[in-house]
């Protein structure tokens, strides 16, 4: 768990700027305007969306933390949509659980909104609460409940969170698919999944989808000023509501299955935006 970076001694923003600059060095692209964190079972989504023009990995970046996974090297990729506009592809999301320090999470937020995006595109993978939905399911996220205990915030920053999840970008997705339900994501700090208690708490305080990624993401975002959408892939139903125990495979496999229909429609949404 090492890092150049001593996040508690660094000024986020600042160390955002350094990175924005050095991604509009590496890219020859000087503004994105969206940017898009693809999660578990997203990733086939990006080649969908225009040209891919550079690919960098993410650690060449100030501030990016060696991933969580050895051997995979996260990357971050500008996509130019045939509409004009440009996308950052962060494929190196940072989670609560590898460092348990909530501005590591939010970096590559606050470094996309420096980079002039003001659109934050936000996926998982996720468990579901609701017995209606079924593994491969992509779901909108509405708003979370953010159980980490951690912030990405410092000081008396009082930001105001009402429409989190933008019912404007909302109503677009379900233009494109009128399909989507959507729910309240509740973010556990992980790596372990729930108990069966732990999902009936997070039920009864008002969740539907249960993860451990989106909502200090989420909470960076509003606070750099962009506009959020968000979206889960429901890889599995949550602990106890599923009656089979969770696996990290079966979550994969799970992904692996859906792609191939959820990425033409996260393409088709972004297009949009
Ligand atoms: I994929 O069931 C995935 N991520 N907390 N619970 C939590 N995170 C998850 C789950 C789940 N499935």
């Amino acid at each position: 768990m090492t890092s150049p970076y001593d996040f508690a001694d660094v000024d986020p923003t600042a160390l955002a700027a350094e990175a924005a600059a050095q991604i509009a060095a590496a890219t020859g692209v000087p503004h994105h305007d969206i940017a898009l964190t693809l999660g578990s079972g997203w990733g086939k989504a990006a080649e969908l969306l225009g040209e891919v023009t550079a690919t960098i990995p993410a650690t060449d970046i100030a501030g990016f933390s060696k991933p969580a996974l050895a051997g995979h090297v996260g990357t971050l990729r500008s996509i130019a949509l045939p509409n004009g506009k440009r996308v950052l592809v962060i494929g190196a999301r940072t989670h609560f659980y590898e460092y348990r320090d909530a501005r590591r999470v939010a970096h590559s937020v606050r470094t996309a909104a420096a980079t002039g995006a003001t659109t934050f595109v936000v996926t998982n993978g996720a468990g579901g609460i609701r017995e209606s939905w079924t593994p491969g399911q992509p779901v909108l996220i509405s708003d979370h409940i953010n159980l980490t205990g951690a912030t990405p915030l410092t000081g008396a920053t009082f930001i105001d969170l009402t429409d989190l999840y933008s019912s404007r970008l909302r109503a677009i997705a379900r233009e494109i698919d009128p399909s989507l339900d959507e729910g309240v994501y509740v973010q556990f700090p992980g790596p372990q999944y729930e108990t069966p208690a732990e999902v009936q708490y997070a039920k009864a305080i008002g969740g539907h989808i249960v993860g451990m990624s989106t909502a200090l993401e989420a909470i960076a975002a509003r606070e750099a000023g962009m506009e959020i959408l968000g979206l889960s892939l429901i890889t599995n139903l949550a602990a106890g509501i599923q009656k089979t125990p969770l696996s990290h495979a079966e979550v994969i496999e799970a992904g692996q299955l859906a792609e191939a229909r959820i990425a033409p429609m996260l393409a088709s949404i972004v297009s949009r935006l």
